[in-house]
């Protein structure tokens, strides 16, 4: 952080300093990690989920990247899961604390058909489909994750929004007893993020329910997370509990954190100027070289009609 921002920041906002900081740090540590990783990662070892159990089939999609996907190895021990560390190495055995069965996801607010889900009826009566994934965190570095979800659309027509349903707001479990970290304030908790109602309905939205063939591993926000490839990792929320349908736009974790920082939005864009990392160009974990960063992650075919007319940087 430049000193020149300091005197911006109020009392009241000190916290929000800690985790700018700590976020900031990390900027070393990736560059770190994505030199160990090309050395360690053998991508013929473990790119699949054996302890793990298995999910029913699930059908391609032509959603689907046909970029060979991250390992298995690299996208279950680097992660961020501040929920149990701050830290991308911890989450994959600090989560083991997590218990993800049972597990109920509740859809209530601005709709006709408001209903808590058992975690298995969620896997069970939605067509799991194979989603990869590029994946783009806000620090700089990426990923290809080859997900198993079904879309949110299906949710959300079964909830049947009400005209008053303009955003869905996503909460994350809390409990402190399994995710140790919320007793310290480094965030609000419970984490909470937020979509438009046009983007929570795009198919691209899924839920996601696994990866490599297998029920979502802890530190990956078990046993269920959202998923939206062309916006920064930190939309995609974790280990979901309630989904909720209302008027006004949610406070997102981020953005009440540092609001100049991270916008509700946060669509991935080259040309951002306000996160505290360059967005110019990317790490892909597993890489050397660093790659351009792709307007929308790349998928602007598909997104970029949902915010015609709106200006990128204002709206961040
Ligand atoms: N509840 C919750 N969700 C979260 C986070 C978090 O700390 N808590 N981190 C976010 C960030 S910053 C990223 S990059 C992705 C990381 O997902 P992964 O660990 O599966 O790669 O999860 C996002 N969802
Ligand atoms: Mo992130």
């Amino acid at each position: 952080m430049s000193n020149s921002k300091l005197p911006q920041i109020r009392p009241s906002e000190i916290t929000d300093e800690a985790v700018y900081h700590s976020r900031r740090r990390f900027l070393a540590t990736v560059s770190a990690a994505a030199a160990t990783s090309l050395l360690v990662t053998d991508r013929s070892v473990a790119e699949s989920a054996p302890d793990l159990p298995a999910l029913p089939p699930a059908r391609p999609s032509r959603f689907s990247t046909k970029v060979r996907p991250t390992s298995y190895r690299d996208i279950t021990h680097y992660n961020n899961f501040y929920e149990f560390a701050t830290d991308k190495y911890s989450p994959a055995t600090l989560a083991a604390s997590l218990v993800t069965r049972p597990w109920t996801v509740a859809v209530d607010g601005a709709v006709k058909q408001p209903r808590t889900y058992g975690i298995e009826e969620l896997i069970h009566q939605n067509p799991l489909e194979d989603r990869v994934y590029r994946f783009r965190c806000v620090e700089g570095w990426s990923m290809v994750i080859p997900w198993v979800g079904f879309p949110l659309s299906r949710l959300i027509r079964q909830a049947q929004p009400t005209g008053n349903a303009k955003y869905v707001k996503f909460t994350t479990l809390y409990n402190p007893r399994e995710m140790p970290n919320q007793r310290s304030d480094i965030l609000r908790w419970p984490y909470v993020e937020g979509l438009r109602m046009d983007e929570a309905m795009h198919p691209l939205t899924i839920l996601a329910v696994g990866l490599y063939g297998r029920v979502l591993p802890n530190q990956d926000g078990a046993p269920v997370r959202l998923v939206v490839p062309w916006k920064y990792g930190f939309k995609s929320i974790k280990s979901i509990v309630r989904i909720s349908f209302v008027e006004e736009q949610p406070l997102t974790t981020w953005m009440r954190a540092v609001p100049s920082e991270y916008g509700f939005y946060s669509n991935v864009n080259p040309n951002d100027d306000h996160t505290p990392w360059s967005q110019e160009r990317e790490r892909r974990i597993g890489d050397f070289f660093k790659r351009p960063t792709q307007l929308f992650n790349g998928y602007g075919d598909q997104v970029a009609q949902l915010y015609r007319g709106m200006d990128l940087n204002k709206y961040y």
